[in-house]
Order: C-alpha cells, then sequence, then structure tokens
C-alpha cells in the first residue's frame, strides 16, 4: 500500500499557499531539481547494464579522475535546467566556470551551484552516492552574471537539499522552514514525504572522520579524536562508535537520521588547501541542512553559513552534526587558538 504522504508536488503547492510561504518560482524549480534527480536515480541504479559505470579518462576542474557517472550527471543536469526560466545561471564541481542560462527570456530569479555526483567513487563498488544542491538568489536587473555574484555566503541560500541514491532514493530538502525527507516511489515515479521536519539529536556517541589523516589533522582534532577512542575511560566518559562511508551525503543523511558528528577537517597535507570538501556545492548546503534540523556546521573556528566564499571551487573544513558534540570540537579549536595568541 503506498506509503499515505504527500506527493512531492502536493507538499510544495502547500507552502506556496501558506502566508508568506514558498515563492512559487522556487517550487517550480524545485519540482525541476526532483525530475533530473528521478531520472540520475534510474541511471545510477542501471549501472553496469547502462555502461555508465568506470572512469570517463578525464579529469575535472579539481584535477580529479572524473566516473563515467560524473560527466553524465553533470550533463543531464545542465542540459534539463539549462532551459529553466527560473534560473539565471549554474556553477557545478565538474565546471571551470559559471553556466549561464538563457532560455530567451528575461533572466530567471535563482542561481543552482551543484555536486552532480557525490561520492563517485564509490559507484564501482556500489555504495550510496548522491546530487547536493544549492540554490541562491541571482542578481535583479540586467548585466552580465559573471562568478562574483555566485559567492555568496551561506545564509543566503534560499534552498539547500540532496538525492540519496541508496537502497532507497531520497530528496531531502529545505526552503528554510525545516528538513523534509521524500522516497521515490518508483512504482509511480514520483517522490512521497515520508519524513516530515527531521531533528538531530543534541548529543552523540558516533564520529564520522577518515582516521587514515590523522597524523595531519591540527592540535584541537587530535584532541577530539582521541578523547572519543579513550571512550568511557577517559575524559568523555563514554564510548564512541565510527563510521566512515566515503559519500558526504551518505553520512549526512545519518546525521540527519540518528544524530552524530561529521568531520573532514584541515589537514597538513597539501598546506595550501584548506580542507577536501567544497563549500559552494558541498559544506553550504549541508551545513543549511544540518542548522534547519538543529544541528550545527563549522569549519572548527567560524559557523559555515558565515564563511564568505571567493572562488567557487574554494575548500573548507567541515565540522557538523548534534550541536552539543560540535560546540565540544569548537571548544577545543577555541582553545587553541587563545593558547596559539598568548
Ligand atoms: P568523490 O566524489 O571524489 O568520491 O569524493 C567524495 C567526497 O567529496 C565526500 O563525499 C566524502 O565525504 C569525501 O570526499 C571522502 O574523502 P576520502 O576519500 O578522502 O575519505
Amino acid at each position: 500500500m503506498r506509503n499515505q504522504g504527500k506527493f512531492l508536488a502536493q507538499f510544495l503547492n502547500e507552502k506556496v499557499r501558506q502566508d508568506s510561504g514558498l515563492e512559487a518560482d522556487l517550487a517550480a524549480l524545485i519540482g525541476e531539481i526532483a525530475t533530473i534527480c528521478k531520472s540520475l536515480s534510474y541511471a545510477i541504479r542501471a549501472g553496469s547494464l547502462e555502461g555508465v559505470l568506470g572512469t570517463a579518462g578525464t579529469e575535472n576542474v579539481q584535477g580529479e579522475t572524473q566516473q563515467k557517472l560524473d560527466v553524465f550527471a553533470n550533463e543531464a543536469m545542465l542540459d534539463s535546467l539549462g532551459v529553466s526560466e527560473h534560473l539565471a545561471g549554474m556553477a557545478s564541481e565538474e565546471l571551470t566556470d559559471i553556466h549561464p542560462v538563457s532560455a530567451g527570456h528575461s533572466r530567471g530569479r535563482y542561481l543552482l551551484i551543484f555536486d552532480p555526483l557525490d561520492g563517485s567513487s564509490n559507484i564501482d563498488v556500489n555504495v550510496s552516492v548522491g546530487t547536493i544542491f544549492s540554490v541562491l538568489p541571482a542578481p535583479s536587473g540586467g548585466g552580465e552574471l559573471t562568478a562574483q555574484h555566485f559567492l555568496q555566503p551561506g545564509r543566503e541560500q534560499v534552498c539547500a537539499g540532496y538525492a540519496l541514491y541508496g537502497p532507497s532514493t531520497m530528496l531531502v530538502l529545505t526552503t528554510g522552514s525545516g528538513v523534509d525527507a521524500f522516497t521515490l516511489d518508483p512504482r509511480v515515479g514520483e517522490f512521497v514525504l515520508t519524513h516530515p521536519q527531521r531533528q538531530i539529536p543534541a548529543d552523540t556517541r558516533e564520529f564520522a572522520v577518515n582516521m587514515s589523516n590523522q597524523r595531519f589533522w591540527e592540535p584541537p582534532m587530535q584532541r577530539y579524536i582521541k578523547e572519543c577512542l579513550e571512550g568511557s575511560t577517559g575524559p568523555r566518559g563514554k564510548d564512541f562508535n565510527m563510521r566512515w562511508v566515503a559519500s558526504m551525503v551518505a553520512e549526512v543523511h545519518r546525521v540527519l537520521s540518528r544524530g552524530g558528528i561529521f568531520m573532514y577537517p584541515y589537514d597538513s597535507r597539501e598546506p595550501g588547501r584548506p580542507g577536501r570538501l567544497r563549500l559552494m556545492y558541498e559544506a553550504s548546503p549541508m551545513a543549511m541542512l544540518v542548522e534547519q534540523a538543529g544541528g550545527s556546521a563549522s569549519t572548527g573556528y567560524k559557523r559555515m553559513l558565515d564563511v564568505q566564499p571567493d572562488d567557487l571551487h574554494q575548500r573548507v573544513p567541515v565540522i557538523l552534526g548534534s550541536r552539543n558534540e560540535v560546540a565540544q570540537v569548537i571548544s577545543y579549536h577555541t582553545q587553541a587558538a587563545a593558547e596559539a595568541a598568548n
């Protein structure tokens, strides 16, 4: 029996009708994004059968080897959303520069920034991957659209979300009034509201970090993880569990589902590179989702949503999840900074 939840379109229409509700333009854009995510879900599920697995033999702007599905997903999003009357332009992990949208009409009201396929190194081993998207207000009036128009702090986002291509395909979304999760019902090809108003527990015993980088971390991170590993015999007085999927969408979904703390901290492997994850299309949209669900997101030294981008592909250290655990990590960074200043 189909879950009695609302279809995405019904949910969005209700929010548009509410007082000071969702802008109709934005609701329509969200519907367009959901449609392309459904299409990607079907392609990803077919995997080898569709010949879309394996590497494309090319590199993206990050210097990372592209998987065939990275290229496929990026082109599918550009093609389908490149004619949206709601967009002025797009930016993607897979594109060096911005992609203006001029579908023969007046400029759309929004900018879309996305990671078309996050976790793509997991594709060939059939582990969950996802699409992350962020929507910012476009500049009003005429004039050429430039990358500078995209460089807005995360607090300016009007929508953030992701599609998770896992055992089930889910769309998780916020427009600033909480976080709602939808499950794709393949029998009807529609997203159905199954997890309204997600809330992240304030405390957790579960941390997610790539431990192989430990020797490269700064002292506050070394201290935090050491105390987690000491468990009930150490200063935290409780045991912890660890997870690492190497797919940010899956990690954040777990945090939104049962709490936890996810970290990709600064490491000294490449001193000029302040972290692995990208601000505009990974950290900022995930930070909006996490904050809207009662959690918090930080670089360790600054609220993620207040970071002012200076480049489309800028990287940042990421610490996000259960607010009391994130506060613990931030306190160690603050103490270390104060000691360094003395
Ligand atoms: P890929 O898209 O290249 O697989 O990177 C995924 C990711 O950006 C993020 O989703 C993961 O949390 C993180 O990288 C995993 O990084 P490590 O491979 O260094 O653990």
